[in-house]
């Protein structure tokens, strides 16, 4: 992926920078930043108001959290993938929280079993906890000490509920969702930074469910689904898409069981994403 450093930005500091700060004036307490020191990684998104420009989300990242649900509401398979690829272009290590344990059933658990076994394989973190009856948050506090994370998700899937339990005394809203078409339902944009009370960091950005945008070439994509990395060599052809060249190892491995059919699914959803038209 291409990070542009003269990216025009609406936002100059972004939650997560390190600055330099003057102080201004003691007595009303204000300060000027003087300067951003460089940003090890940075998610974007196009800006609400200009669709040539872009806002920087969030800035220097030890990891991004997708807080997903098998129930009220389901987290698609193509939307976690759609997250692992967007963390892995901006080179933000992802991990995957499912939520509302306590709403599972027979073939919720098995479905999460299935996800955790193959997301694992590929070396993602994946953690089962109920929020709300503040079960397998241990595990969770593991993950999240001393460093810096991006909460993602849905509306609806619980991260506030989440944060709250992580930090008691912070009481963030908690939204009653009655309708889990997600629209109506965000009340602010920004994105904030909390401090957890075991060192630590969590940058909460309500309303964004997804990572930014990326702007990749469509022969990169498969570099970002990472168990796809060890094939991409033996392919016969070193620009292949693998869509349906001959001797194309990743569809072999795919047709042999050693890469799942789904995530090849999503892999083809997205690489449709990325044609752009020719004229
Ligand atoms: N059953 C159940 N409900 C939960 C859980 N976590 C959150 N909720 C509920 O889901 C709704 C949305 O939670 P909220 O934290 O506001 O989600 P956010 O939009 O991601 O911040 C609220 O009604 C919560 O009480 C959970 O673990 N189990
Ligand atoms: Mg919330
Ligand atoms: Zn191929």
């Amino acid at each position: 992926m291409k990070i542009d450093e003269d990216i025009t930005s609406t936002n100059p500091v972004a939650v997560g920078d390190f600055v330099e700060m003057e102080v201004e004036n003691e007595a009303q307490g204000t300060a000027v930043i003087t300067t951003i020191h460089p940003r090890h990684n940075y998610i974007i998104r196009s800006s609400p108001h200009s669709r040539y420009k872009n806002h920087i989300v969030a800035a220097n990242l030890d990891q991004a959290i997708l807080i997903a649900t098998l129930k009220e509401p389901r987290t698609s398979q193509g939307f976690i993938d759609r997250f692992l690829v967007t963390a892995a272009a901006y080179h933000v290590p992802a991990v995957l929280i499912f939520n509302k344990q306590d709403l599972y059933h027979q073939k919720e658990n098995e479905r999460f079993g299935m996800w955790k076994e193959m997301y694992e394989s590929m070396s993602y973190p994946v953690f089962l906890v109920s929020a709300l009856k503040e079960e397998g948050l241990e595990a969770v506090r593991g993950i999240l000490a001393g460093k810096t994370s991006l909460f993602a998700g849905h509306s609806g899937v619980g991260k506030s509920t989440l944060i709250n339990d992580l930090i008691p005394e912070l009481e963030l809203k908690t939204q009653y969702v009655s309708d889990w078409s997600g629209k109506g339902m965000h009340t602010t944009t920004f994105a904030e930074m909390f401090e957890l009370p075991f060192e630590g960091r969590i940058i909460d950005t309500p309303g964004i469910r997804e990572l930014g945008i990326v702007d990749m070439d469509k022969t990169e994509l498969s570099h970002y689904f990472l168990e796809m990395q060890q094939y991409l060599t033996e392919c016969r052809f070193n620009n292949c898409l693998h869509v349906n060249e001959p001797g194309c190892a990743v569809r072999r491995a795919v047709a042999e069981g050693r890469i799942n059919g789904d995530r090849y699914e999503s892999y083809l959803a997205m690489l449709v994403t990325l044609e752009k038209p020719e004229w």
